[in-house]
């Protein structure tokens, strides 16, 4: 007999027992996935074939730039295959959490990928949230990271973030509530996407967008939406990928007299130096002796 032509695909979303996937003619389908491909992601190109009404994936093309998170066994779990840009999304409301911009400045180094930072909301920024955000751009622009300003209801921000956003496969992180959705809606006005509110009690999102899901681009590249989290576990990285992700730490650490520096009482160290003279940031330097205590 013979066997049905095997297509390739992307990984849409992953509904669980069903998988969405979008054909090389940009058509959406779905299809369940054999059991011993493991755990199948947004982004993840598969074969498969079509037989008796059915589409059934039987295999997956190695993977790049696959983001992880640490789940609650401590074990890595793919959020995302085959990105090449992480966009990591703050706002004032729910508040900024530089702590967890950190840890997306470590995930992004592990897998190799570009980080663009994106302070959202500025239309609703005051006095206070004003200085932090302020401080928050100068802070990453120093260390070589690129941040854009945005807003989705002025518009502020939006053709930059295009600009950025061509040719590259980026996923939306950060905190639920802080307009992750919202920005790709503007990128994407043709479709629907589902934008929430934040809850009156705590002023915090309320997990609107669910799924992680991969979007095409209209000037190219695509955009996955991801679900909001308020921790993104790294503990399935060591001290020495730590501490890469810190790049600027990484850099000032090779002036250090031992090679195996800790950087936190060791005599003519130059991260304590860069502290002492206000070069490098007391905020980074906190994060990471603080993640390196406690990863998670
Ligand atoms: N003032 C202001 N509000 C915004 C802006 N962007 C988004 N919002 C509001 O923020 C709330 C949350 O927006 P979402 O886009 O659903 O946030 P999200 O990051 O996708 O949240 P999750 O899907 O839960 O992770 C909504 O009420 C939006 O209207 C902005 O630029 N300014
Ligand atoms: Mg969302
Ligand atoms: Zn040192």
């Amino acid at each position: 007999m013979k066997s049905p032509a095997n297509s390739n695909a992307r990984v849409v979303a992953n509904y669980g027992s069903e998988l969405v996937l979008m054909d090389e003619n940009q058509k959406y389908l779905t299809a369940s996935p054999l059991k011993k491909l493991g755990l199948l992601v947004c982004g993840d190109i598969v074969g498969y074939y079509h037989e008796g009404g059915i589409n059934r994936v039987t295999s997956v093309l190695e993977r790049s730039g696959t983001l992880s998170r640490t789940d609650r066994r401590g074990q890595a779990k793919p959020v995302a295959a085959n990105i090449t840009q992480l966009v990591a999304v703050t706002a004032p409301k729910p508040p900024f959490d530089p702590l967890l911009l950190d840890r997306y400045t470590v995930a992004a180094r592990h897998i190799d990928v570009d980080l663009l930072i994106v302070i959202n909301k500025v239309d609703a920024l005051d006095d206070e949230t004003r200085e932090t955000a302020q401080h928050l751009q100068d802070t990453y622009h120093e260390i070589g990271y690129r941040v854009i300003r945005c807003s989705t209801k002025t518009l502020q921000g939006i053709d930059e973030l295009r600009h950025q956003l061509a040719g590259q496969v980026s996923i939306l992180v950060g905190q639920s509530g802080v307009g992750k959705s919202s920005l790709l809606a503007e990128l994407l006005p043709e479709q629907e996407i589902k934008v929430g509110a934040l809850s009156e009690n705590s002023g915090l999102g309320k997990h609107t967008t669910t799924v992680t899901t991969w979007f095409n681009l209209p000037d190219g590249g695509a955009m996955i939406d991801s679900a909001g989290v308020r921790q993104f576990g790294l503990d399935h990285l060591n001290d020495f990928d730590l501490q890469l992700g810190f790049k600027e730490i990484c850099e000032l650490a090779t002036s250090c007299r031992f090679n195996d520096c800790k950087h936190t009482i060791e005599p003519d160290c130059a991260v304590l130096k860069a502290l002492e003279d206000q070069s490098l940031a007391q905020q980074r330097y906190n994060h990471f002796i603080r993640m390196r205590d406690d990863p998670n």
